[in-house]
């Protein structure tokens, strides 16, 4: 907390309470670096007496004066008359907060609030905010209600993909795998409908881009085509990019971030085309065959940006995706080089064809009895997509581990803090 009383000028009076990042003790005076609301301040204190058990991490109030200075982040410095401890550090922190060399992610993972005190976590979460308030703005601009569907659910919603169970009362149940249903069901009264919120994915991999738990963007609209879709998430993915860049720029450099290749318009691939191009380039895929890490790190390295993977075969996706024709999908994947970003299609809305895919993906249509109703009632066309926030995040910052983007990560081992 600061207070600053009057213009940020030579000698005005302020007051910080805050959390000490580093503290730099010279012969007769000392600079401490305090982080006020996610902010770095530098006091400058003349008595060093007045450090008294001040150490990295402490708790700290102080009053002073302010003096401008370019060498302060933030451009001003507070030269400290008074200065008051206000919780101690009263154990060894596991790890130093400022060292170069990080920690292994476990032990920083396993005292992940410390953690996210490194000046790189707190840059980090203020993009990660910043990214989601983008989302929402440019949804809202473009007519979206947002939306909060069930996480407790009776059945899966995607097929397939494993589910965590769960006893609600004296029945089975399960969180939820992707609002998928209850999105295309909102399309009915709502028309156009968008959801942040975790998605639950009992994933056995052990990988740098699978979580247990991860944040997805979900989009449903009526009346949109493929086409559509593609175009809305290419635009939302370029205000989001430069929404970021301009109001953080600071903040990304300071990470590091990478600035991302993007391209005019991002290119479009079919799968059937991406097949024949790995197996000119030594990797053999049958068509129906999903694409594999390799392959697709492979064919990323050569596209190097934004692109979409479409029409994949219709084995490939699940029973509500719209077919093409009898062997592909009006569907896409948005890519990032080799990473899955976000991936959506056209719906199925004609609810003979939905019980004949529930029936054909071997799933029971009893479970499906309540989510086929709107069905028979002014179902429109429609479609939708769903975008890991944290694979977004990920892209955005250069993180390779996806663990290092989600505040309390969750993950086949990790169920902790
Ligand atoms: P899908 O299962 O492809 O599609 O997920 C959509 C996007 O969510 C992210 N994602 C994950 N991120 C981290 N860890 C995971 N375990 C994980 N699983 C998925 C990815 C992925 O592209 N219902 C459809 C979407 C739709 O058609 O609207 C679905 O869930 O970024």
């Amino acid at each position: 907390m600061l207070k600053i009383y009057g213009k940020v000028e030579d000698g005005t009076k302020a007051e910080i309470m805050g959390w000490v990042l580093s503290i730099r003790e010279q012969k007769t005076l000392a600079f401490i670096i305090i982080v006020d609301n996610r902010k770095q301040v530098q006091l400058v204190v003349n008595d060093i007496k007045l450090l008294n058990h001040v150490r990295q991490n402490a708790v700290i109030s102080a009053s002073g004066t302010v003096k401008k200075t370019t060498q302060a982040p933030g451009g001003f410095e507070i030269h400290v008359n008074e200065l008051r401890l206000i919780s101690k550090v009263k154990k060894e922190p596991p790890f130093n907060i400022m060292a170069k060399e990080l920690p292994s992610i476990d032990l920083r993972l396993d005292n992940r609030a410390l953690d996210l005190r490194r000046p790189y976590n707190l840059d980090l979460f203020n993009i990660r905010a910043t990214l989601i308030r983008s989302m929402r703005e440019h949804l809202y601009s473009n007519g979206f209600l947002e939306v909060n569907t069930p996480k407790i659910i009776a059945s899966a919603s995607e097929g397939g993909a494993a589910l965590f169970p769960l006893m609600y009362y004296d029945k089975q149940a399960f969180l939820a795998q992707s609002p998928q249903l209850y999105k295309e069901e909102l399309t009915m009264p709502f028309e156009k409908v968008f959801e942040i919120g975790p998605i639950f994915r009992a994933e056995p991999s052990r990988t740098l881009k699978h979580l247990s738990e991860s944040v997805s963007l979900d989009v449903e609209a009526a009346f949109f085509t493929n086409e559509d879709l593609m175009n809305l998430i290419e635009g939302l993915v370029k205000d989001l990019l430069s929404d970021i860049w301009e109001s953080s720029s600071d903040l990304l450099m300071r990470i590091k971030a990478p600035k991302l290749n993007l391209p005019e318009r991002f290119n479009r691939f079919t799968y059937g085309k991406i097949i024949d191009w790995l197996s000119e380039n030594g990797r053999k895929i049958n068509f129906g065959d999903d694409l594999g890490q390799k392959d697709l790190e492979l064919f990323g390295s050569h596209i190097n940006d934004f692109y979409f993977i479409t029409e994949w075969p219709i084995k490939l996706k699940p029973f509500y995706i719209q077919p093409k024709d009898s062997e592909v999908t009006l569907s896409f994947d948005l890519m990032y080089r080799e990473l899955e970003l976000s991936s959506g299609g056209e719906r199925v809305h004609d609810p003979s064809i939905l019980r004949k895919n529930l029936k054909g993906a071997g799933l029971p249509l009893k479970s499906f009895r309540h989510h086929l109703i709107p069905y028979y009632y002014g179902m429109p066309p429609h479609g939708g997509f769903g975008m890991g926030v944290e694979r977004f995040l990920m892209t955005v910052t250069g993180a390779d581990n996806i663990r290092e983007v989600s505040l309390y990560p969750r993950d086949v081992r990790r169920l902790t803090p």
